[in-house]
């Protein structure tokens, strides 16, 4: 395996950070995770944004231009022969001293790259759906780092998870400081009640999923479907007619349970069905070239 890490391509057993790094030593970085189908990088370019705007957000100077990143990207993928793949791009802010001062790390970030086999839920759980339960870890809200920022910060999550875990469930639902659903510990989420299908705002605290934004986009213009983004409580996912989440590993897959109460059926809706079905085709038949040159 050939991993891409400031500059140049190392074997896995060489490719090493500083403990001195402060993506280490305080989680002060940002990330992405990125899906390759059938040798084309699925919608790099929006998480090529989303980590720009990461960087802006907690004052993190990209080591390389976002063209030079979408190249290495492309290049790490390349060399590793994947046509399916599970891309991590991380940046950190860089080797620095043991204090806080993001100035200390002035030799710049860090920036590596791993392309890796995939791996998904088994085929069955796209069709018996995901038991899910609210976590007692809540959302950060939009006054500490916004979740909307991917960084390296993810001991929330992984706490929330841990619980889902501990409760014979796949994923846990954060909920907000004000009560409302946010999203899940790795995925978005969505809820449909009589054919309308709803999902968490911005500003209700969310990471604004690549996956997400694909979702709505194909509830448009394959079933005519404009999806709401409103606040909501857990009531309405106790109620609904089929549940979804959304995300890069998970793409699109139900919840069929939460907390105890079967959601609809308690198997994957139609909606949800036709969804993931459109997914994809889409993420089969797009993305940017890996083999070929665009
Ligand atoms: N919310 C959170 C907190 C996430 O970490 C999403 C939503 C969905 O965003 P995208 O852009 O992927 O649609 C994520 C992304 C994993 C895994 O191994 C998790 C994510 C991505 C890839 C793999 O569980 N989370």
């Amino acid at each position: 395996m050939k991993i891409y890490l400031d500059g140049k391509f190392c074997e896995k057993e060489d490719a090493k950070v500083s403990v001195f790094d402060h993506g280490v030593l305080y989680g002060d970085g940002i990330f992405e995770g990125i899906r390759a189908y059938n040798g084309r990088i699925f919608r790099l370019e929006d998480h090529l944004r989303r980590l720009e705007d990461s960087a802006r957000a907690i004052l993190l100077k990209l080591p390389l231009s976002i063209k030079e990143i979408e190249k290495a990207v492309v290049e790490t993928v390349r060399l590793n022969g994947l046509k399916d793949a599970y891309i991590r791009l991380v940046v950190t802010r860089g080797v620095g001293d043991l204090g806080l001062d993001p100035r200390k790390c002035d030799r710049g970030a860090t920036l590596f790259i791993i392309a890796d086999k995939i791996a998904l839920y088994p085929e069955e759980f796209y069709e018996k759906g995901l038991t899910l339960v609210t976590s007692a870890v809540r959302q950060k809200g939009l006054d500490q780092v916004t979740p909307a920022v991917k960084s390296l910060n993810y001991l929330a999550n992984i706490l929330a998870r841990a619980e889902a875990t501990a409760a014979g469930a796949q994923e846990a639902v954060l909920l907000n400081a004000a009560g409302n659903v946010s999203e899940c510990s790795g995925d978005n989420i969505f809820f449909v009640k009589d054919g309308k299908i709803s999902t968490p705002p911005v500003s209700a605290g969310i990471l604004v999923g690549v996956t997400r934004n694909v979702v709505i986009e194909l509830a448009q213009q394959k079933l005519g479907v404009k999806i709401d983004e409103r606040d909501f409580s857990r009531y309405e996912l106790y109620t609904a007619d089929e549940v979804f989440l959304t995300g890069t590993g998970a793409e699109v897959i139900a919840g069929v349970k939460i907390d105890d109460r079967v959601i609809g059926a308690g198997v994957a809706g139609p909606i949800t069905k036709k969804l993931i079905k459109h997914f994809r085709e889409y993420a089969n038949s797009s993305g940017t070239p890996v083999y070929e040159t665009a």
